[in-house]
């Protein structure tokens, strides 16, 4: 089978919308850091959608890790197929937005070309929570990490987003080519404000007369982004290419569901996102917030608990009943008390709709992608909502058990005494609070709330949320995952 590329896009099956522009006059306006699914089913496509009336705004899309999705788009000319899914049936269509797929391993000076390119506007990020190389508990740069280290002692070979990023602003200002906005799309409270921060901080102390000139020419807005996408498999690329009658090598498949919320604070031209569908406002904070607390904090949940009680799926994990009625119950007893309303928006209809979102079956969503991860996900995705409810004296049952779900999964092995593959850049630390709880639950859970990076000084002393963090620690060892959430739900 013939592969994917402008050569045989005129081939493909006519059922596949294709780009409705003319793809050579489309020019690189944007760069994106962290060339993964969720920007390929999110922003790029939202950019796709205005290349007919503005061609300014292709795609420079940039992977800093591998050059596993960068090889592939690049032989197929940026192209990739988008795939729909739902009970109500798929959609396919070509997106063009993604004009070149560099790998910084291989193409750094193309890459920081880029950065510094006048033509170039907008930067913006998928590089997932721990690619920002912070404090994930105060969100500021860690400049003890080992790739903050090395970044600083060599900036010519920055590697990690934060130093690649301050080193394209180098040669911007060197270039002097101005303005440019940064657009954070990660899943952190006050995202913009967060890369601010560390960004500032990584040219500190590289150079402080750049820091100063970041402060002067580049804006980091806030910004919500949200669409379920799971992690390609080998079944979709074979789906997809039937589809298209041509082969595609790194499709993306996800829910009909989108929503992106910017912060209006730009230092320079954009594209006009809003005839796509997204929403400038003054203030993404209740956005962010309601998204992280009730979206990725019920994922999580369901992710560890599902986990532990057998679910491959997000699917199954919320049509299980139990788990459904604790998502549930968290949603509406702790979380949403703790939100302010977003304009236009309620909160009830929300937390259902997520609900129906999370049980789509022709999307499989596996608990263990979910899992990865999780001391770079918890405090925004639950401790921050316990924070709240401790400060108003309001119960903090269902998110503890939460809390101990994670722990429980951090333990690295499960119920049937299998290995279970914990993958957060914090393992290392967890085996070592492991094998010194020598198999006393509550020891174990001392050893995991001691986490200051994870839990903050402040619920890291807390007694009332240690206590019942251990309690369901406890629980989740000696009687199992199963026994534990009925008790709970029983009130017990
Ligand atoms: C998920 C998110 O992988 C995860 O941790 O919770 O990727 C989630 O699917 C997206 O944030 C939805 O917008």
């Amino acid at each position: 089978m013939p592969s994917l590329s402008l050569a045989t896009l005129g081939s493909i099956s006519p059922t596949v919308q294709r780009p409705d522009y003319e793809i050579a006059k489309v020019g690189v306006g944007i760069v994106h850091l962290g060339l993964g699914a969720f920007h390929r089913a999110h922003q790029a496509m939202y950019t796709d959608e205005l290349l007919r009336t503005d061609a300014r705004w292709g795609i420079c899309g940039v992977s800093l890790k591998t050059p596993r999705a960068t090889e592939p788009l690049a032989a197929q000319d940026g192209l990739y197929t988008a795939l729909e899914k739902s009970t109500e049936g798929r959609r396919a269509r070509v997106v063009g937005a993604v004009r070149e797929a560099l790998f910084l391993g291989s193409e750094r000076a193309r890459v920081i070309a880029r950065l510094a390119d006048p033509a170039v506007r907008i930067v913006t990020l998928t590089v997932t929570e721990k690619g920002y190389c912070h404090d994930p508990a105060t969100g500021r740069l860690n400049l003890a990490h080992p790739d903050v280290v090395h970044d600083l002692a060599h900036p010519e070979a920055a590697a990690s987003a934060p130093g690649l990023l301050v080193a394209g602003l180098a040669a911007r200002r060197d270039a002097g080519t101005g303005a440019l906005t940064v657009v954070c799309c990660d899943n952190l409270p006050h995202n913009g404000r967060v890369v601010e921060g560390i960004v500032a901080t990584f040219a500190q102390a590289r150079d402080p007369a750049l820091a100063d000139w970041i402060g002067r020419h580049v804006a980091f807005p806030s910004t919500m982004v949200d669409r379920i996408v799971p992690a390609t498999t080998a079944a979709d690329v074979a789906e997809v290419s039937e589809l298209l009658g041509v082969a595609d090598a790194v499709p993306v498949v996800f829910e009909p569901f989108r929503q992106w919320v910017i912060e209006d604070r730009f230092a320079a031209a954009r594209p006009a996102w809003e005839d796509a569908g997204a929403q400038f406002v003054g203030d993404v904070a209740p956005f962010e917030t309601m998204k992280l607390r009730l979206l990725n904090g019920s994922h999580s949940t369901l992710a560890y608990l599902g986990f532990l009680a057998g679910h491959d799926f997000i699917w199954q994990a919320s049509s299980d009943p139990e788990l459904a009625r604790l998502v549930e119950r968290q949603m509406v007893e702790e979380i949403v008390p703790t939100l302010v309303c977003p304009p236009g928006t309620d909160l009830t209809a929300y937390c259902r709709q997520l609900m129906t979102r999370f049980r789509n079956p022709a999307l499989p969503h596996r608990t263990q992608q979910i899992a990865m991860d999780g001391s770079q996900k918890l405090p925004q995705r639950l401790l921050d909502t316990i924070r709240d409810r401790r400060a108003s004296g309001g119960s903090i049952a269902h998110l503890t058990l939460a809390v101990a779900g994670w722990i429980r999964y951090a333990s690295g092995t499960d119920e049937q005494g299998r290995p279970i593959a914990v993958s957060d850049p914090m393992a290392p630390e967890f085996v070592r609070i492991v094998t010194a709880a020598a198999g006393d639950p509550a020891r174990m859970a001392a050893g995991f709330l001691d986490l200051a990076a994870v839990f903050g000084a402040d619920l890291s002393a807390d007694p009332a949320f240690r206590s019942a963090v251990t309690r369901n620690v406890e629980a989740l060892f000696r009687t199992g995952v199963r026994r534990t959430l009925a008790a709970h739900l029983a009130g017990g």
